[in-house]
């Protein structure tokens, strides 16, 4: 029995001394001092002893406890110890290695380009003014003489909610409702989003952007338009810039122009760019219908005033030489990231 004992005992140390974790560890200990462990087997059997030997035995079997205790710490400790030190040595941070770069957004064309825009006019004492982009068919078009015939109201080109609601075609209604609240002069820009049921292409899309302009005073005259706009467009293309005004029509201004810039690619003696002509159409504008400003409250005898409107597409396009608006629209990032 006594050499049963001192086997039992050599094992469990070889065993002890062959883990090399801390579960195996465990396991030994379960195996040799658990419940159903050989040591707790071997007190077991002490009835099959001689009354008289069994306080030597018993003390027998509580050394090589003691001793399979220690032994189990020992190893316990050193194992914990071991893993601290492995684990340390997976945590340790390279300080020299190069950073991680943030891949960090940056501005969409359409914005650099309407911040631009907002910058010329607001050194010209202009504020910027937005409104709702779902409005009432009064503002988008009975307050700018669009009459009830008119081919823009026609639900092939404007997106109805109902008889009375509709997504706003340009951002004229956002002057309209600065102007009912009778605070003059005015002097503002109108950006924002605006809807047309347009079929997408590489120069039209449902849903595009305005920057409109108004103001409104005493004794303006088309050569403030002209001036104002001649100025914008020196500051946005360029100081040798020109610029042409056309005859047009829109319900909203009388007179109106179309106005082209010289292109900013060869001066104006005719390019692939300009298609040969030497000129690109920027934008329309006009003096305000002098019925708009009545609809709106404003004394036609008394004040005056102008206004444009220019596709903040057309703009982003033109500046950075882009030939198809749907490249605005698909945010892939391999042409984002140009600009
Ligand atoms: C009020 C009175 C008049 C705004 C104007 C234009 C001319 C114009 C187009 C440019 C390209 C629309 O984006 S586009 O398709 N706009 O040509 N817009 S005058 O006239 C107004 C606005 C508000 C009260």
């Amino acid at each position: 029995m006594k050499e049963k004992l001192q086997n039992l005992k050599d094992e469990a140390i070889k065993k002890i001394e062959a883990s090399n974790d801390l579960t195996k560890l465990n396991d030994v200990r379960i195996a040799v001092l658990g419940k159903k462990g050989d040591l707790t087997a071997i007190s077991k059997s002490m009835k099959d002893i001689l009354p008289k030997d069994r306080p030597a035995f018993g003390q027998l079997i509580n050394e090589a406890r003691s001793e399979i205790e220690k032994r189990l710490e020992d190893a316990k400790a050193a194992l914990e110890a071991k893993e601290l030190e492995i684990c340390l040595k997976k945590e340790v941070i390279d300080v020299t290695l190069p950073a991680k770069k943030n891949k960090l957004g940056h501005k969409h064309p359409n914005t650099i380009a309407l911040e631009e825009v907002e910058r010329i006019f607001v050194g010209m004492g202009y504020e910027v003014v937005e409104g709702p982009e779902v409005e009432l068919d009064y503002y988008n078009f009975e307050a700018l003489n669009i009459p009830e015939n008119h081919p823009a109201k026609d639900e092939q080109d404007t997106f109805y909610i109902n008889d009375n609601i509709l997504l706003r075609t340009q951002t004229s209604p956002v002057q309209v409702r600065q102007m009912e609240k009778g605070k003059l002069p005015i002097r503002m820009i109108a950006p924002g989003r605006v809807f047309r049921s347009d079929e997408v292409d590489a120069t039209h899309s449902p849903s595009f952007h305005q920057i409109e302009g108004l103001v409104i005073d005493k004794h303006i005259t088309f050569a403030d338009l002209k001036g104002t706009l001649a100025e914008f467009a020196r500051e946005l293309f360029g100081e040798e810039t020109k610029v042409k005004f056309r005859p047009h029509h829109f319900p909203f201004t009388e007179p109106s122009a179309e106005v082209d810039v010289t292109c900013f690619k060869c001066g104006g003696t005719g390019c692939r760019f300009c298609k040969g002509s030497g000129w690109i159409e920027i934008l329309g504008c006009g003096m305000v219908h002098p019925r708009v400003l009545r609809m709106s409250g404003i004394d036609p005898e008394e004040y005056s005033g102008f206004a444009f409107g220019v596709g903040l597409e057309r703009i982003a396009l033109l500046k950075y030489e882009i030939d198809d608006m749907r490249l605005l629209y698909e945010n892939d990032d391999r042409f984002l990231k140009q600009f």
